[in-house]
Order: structure tokens, then C-alpha cells, then sequence
């Protein structure tokens, strides 16, 4: 039904090495965090919510790296990928989806809620759309403060469903705000496809309509990702206004760790899966002459060993104190002090 099942991207890669190395090495990294992820969910290490990125890689590599250190970042509970690519440690990523006080938000967020202020990363967010809001106020800041900056706000198909949506792309329209919109398509809404829950499925109409430029890309290109993202970029950069842009993508796991996958085939995950984001690229690097068997297996086994590295880290971690546990937490006027 949803598969485009057109072979992996091709094409030549416009890069320098050390650059398409790296972000080989960012796909990488991610990859292999979540596999390890995944298993340490196994284990009861990693508790909660558990969302992976795996299979839509390129879209966080391809769009963070076309973008600037002092652009703002906003992203879904689908933000591992994002988090690490801004320049978060994995140590204190691991730290944080184990709880631990040594996480980057101090184990109070978990998975879901991964923030770094010195990063500019305002989040990951536990509620469908709950970003696009966020991402609209952030960049009217930096309007007040003049500062010339961009607000990047990703988030889900799924979210185009929610009022949030509607609310932030108008006002950013209106006001002309700095915000690029990135919407990453997976085609799915947790188990719903998205011919079952959009009046209209082609998303760049909707982003159209409040006036708003919009360009859909292939997600599974890193290559693609990274061009068309540093395109819109400029443009909003330049005071354009907000721009929108669909990245076509695929995740290859479940939602999250409890879904049985009943409402897609293992045929069309095949499909995307052959034209999966790491492969691909590889092949490309390597016809090019950019990249030896030795040099991958060598960017590999330096992502496998910073993911255990990180893995010790977490597991060395403190917990908070039980009697620490409300520090922070606000109390509603009126009532009780905790
Ligand atoms: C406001 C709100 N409604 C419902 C949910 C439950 N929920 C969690 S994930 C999800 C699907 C979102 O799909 P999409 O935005 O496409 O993101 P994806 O998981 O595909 O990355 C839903 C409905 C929620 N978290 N927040
Ligand atoms: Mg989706």
C-alpha cells in the first residue's frame, strides 16, 4: 500500500571526505545507539517509553547538518537520532534513558525528554505536536532579541493532524517567524496509516495553504536531506518566513516497544528497507572512491565502542535520592507546599 519500493538513492555524493565520513559516522552512531537500546530494553535497563529512530536516520543527519550551531532545535519523543547529531554526548543520552542523575536531563526526562539547553536542544515531547507551538515562540524570541537565528522544529505526519499544527503554522505564516518546519513522514500514526487519518495526504498542500513555501524530499537520502534542508534554511535565515519541508521516511521497527505490527506487511517493510539510509549512502561512497571497506568497518567499530563506553556510564550512574524527588516540581497556586 505505502511502499515506493524504487531502490536506494543514487547519485554522486557533493562532499569533501572528512565531511561525507562524517556524516556516515552520524548514521552510524545512531544505528547502533538504538540497536543497543533495544536490547538494553530487553533487560529492564531502559524502562518506559521507548520510541526508535532506526530506519529514518538520514532525515536528523542529513537536515542537523545543514543547519548552524545557534539554531534552535525542537524535536518529537522520536529525538535520539536528533539529540546525539546536535552534539549531546551519548554518555549523558544513555544516562538519561536509564533515569540516572548524570543524564542530560538529570534523569527526570527519560527517552522522551531529552533537553540541553547548551546545545539549544528545547526538547523532546511526549505530546503529538506539543513542539510546533514551542518552535513558533522560540523563534519570535529570537525576532525580539535580534538575534538571526532559526527555529527547527520536527515532528511526525501524525502531527499535522493535531489543532497545535494548525495554530503554530498560522501564526508563523502571519508573523513571518524564522521556523522551518520539518515534517518527517513515516507514513504512520502509531499503528494508523496515513490514508485512514488525513483528508488530505499530500502534507506540502496543507503547509501550502497558510501561504507558506513547502518541498517534499526523499528521507532516505542523506544526500537529498541535506540539500534541501540547507536550502529552506537559507531562506528562512534570509527573513523569508517560515518554510515547510516533508521528508519522506520509513521507520523499519515498531512504534514503540509494545506493537505488533498488524497493520503493515513484512512485505513493504522490506520494500523500505532495501532502501534503507545507511547501505545506500555506503554503496555511493564507496564508487565514488570515498570510502574503503577498512574505513567503514573501522566508523563502525568506533560507533559500537562509544555505545558501550556510553552503556558504562550509565551504568555507573547515581540515582536521585527518593527524598529529592519533588525538587522541581511546581506546586499549583493555592495548594499545599510538597
Ligand atoms: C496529543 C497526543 N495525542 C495522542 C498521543 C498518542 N500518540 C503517541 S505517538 C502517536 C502517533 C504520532 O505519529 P507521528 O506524529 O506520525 O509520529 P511517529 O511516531 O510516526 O514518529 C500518538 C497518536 C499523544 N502522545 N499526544
Ligand atoms: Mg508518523
Amino acid at each position: 500500500m505505502n511502499a515506493q519500493a524504487d531502490g536506494p538513492a543514487s547519485g554522486p555524493v557533493p562532499w569533501d571526505k572528512p565531511f561525507a565520513l562524517k556524516l556516515l559516522a552520524d548514521l552510524m552512531r545512531i544505528r547502533r545507539m538504538e540497536e543497543r537500546c533495544a536490547e538494553l530494553y530487553g533487560q529492564q535497563k531502559i524502562r518506559g517509553f521507548l520510541h526508535l529512530y532506526i530506519g529514518e536516520e538520514a532525515v536528523a543527519v542529513g537536515a542537523l547538518n545543514a543547519l548552524r550551531a545557534d539554531d534552535n532545535l525542537v524535536a518529537t519523543y522520536r529525538e535520539h537520532g536528533h539529540a546525539l547529531v546536535r552534539g549531546l554526548p551519548m554518555a549523558s543520552i544513555m544516562a538519561e534513558m536509564y533515569g540516572k542523575r548524570e543524564g542530560c536531563a538529570r534523569g527526570r526526562g527519560g527517552s522522551m525528554h531529552l533537553f540541553d539547553r547548551a546545545t539549544r536542544l528545547y526538547g523532546g515531547n511526549a505530546i503529538v505536536g506539543g513542539g510546533l507551538p514551542l518552535a513558533a515562540g522560540l523563534a519570535m524570541a529570537d525576532r525580539m532579541q535580534g538575534r538571526r537565528a532559526l527555529t527547527a522544529c520536527f515532528f511526525g505526519d501524525g502531527a499535522v493532524a493535531e489543532g497545535a499544527f494548525h495554530e503554530a503554522m498560522n501564526l508563523a505564516a502571519l508573523w513571518k517567524l524564522p521556523v522551518l518546519f520539518c515534517c518527517e513522514n513515516n507514513l504512520y500514526a502509531m499503528g494508523t496509516a496515513i490514508e485512514r487519518y488525513q483528508s488530505q495526504t499530500d502534507l506540502c498542500v496543507k503547509a501550502s495553504s497558510y501561504g507558506m513555501p513547502a518541498t517534499r524530499v526523499d528521507g532516505m537520502d542523506v544526500v537529498a536531506v541535506h540539500e534541501a534542508t540547507q536550502a529552506a534554511a537559507e531562506l528562512v535565515r534570509d527573513g523569508g518566513g517560515p518554510m515547510f519541508v516533508e521528508y519522506r521516511t520509513y521507520r523499519f521497527r515498531a512504534h514503540s516497544m509494545f506493537d505488533a505490527e498488524l497493520y503493515r506487511t513484512k512485505t513493504e517493510v522490506e520494500a523500505w528497507k532495501a532502501r534503507g539510509p545507511i547501505h545506500g549512502y555506503t554503496a555511493r561512497l564507496k564508487a565514488q572512491g570515498l570510502l574503503t571497506e577498512d574505513e567503514f568497518l573501522a566508523i563502525d567499530a568506533a560507533a559500537q565502542a562509544e555505545v558501550e563506553q556510553a552503556v558504562a556510564f550509565a551504568e555507573a550512574g547515581t540515582w536521585e535520592p527518593v527524598e529529592d524527588l519533588l525538587k522541581d516540581v511546581t506546586t499549583p497556586v493555592g495548594a499545599p507546599a510538597p
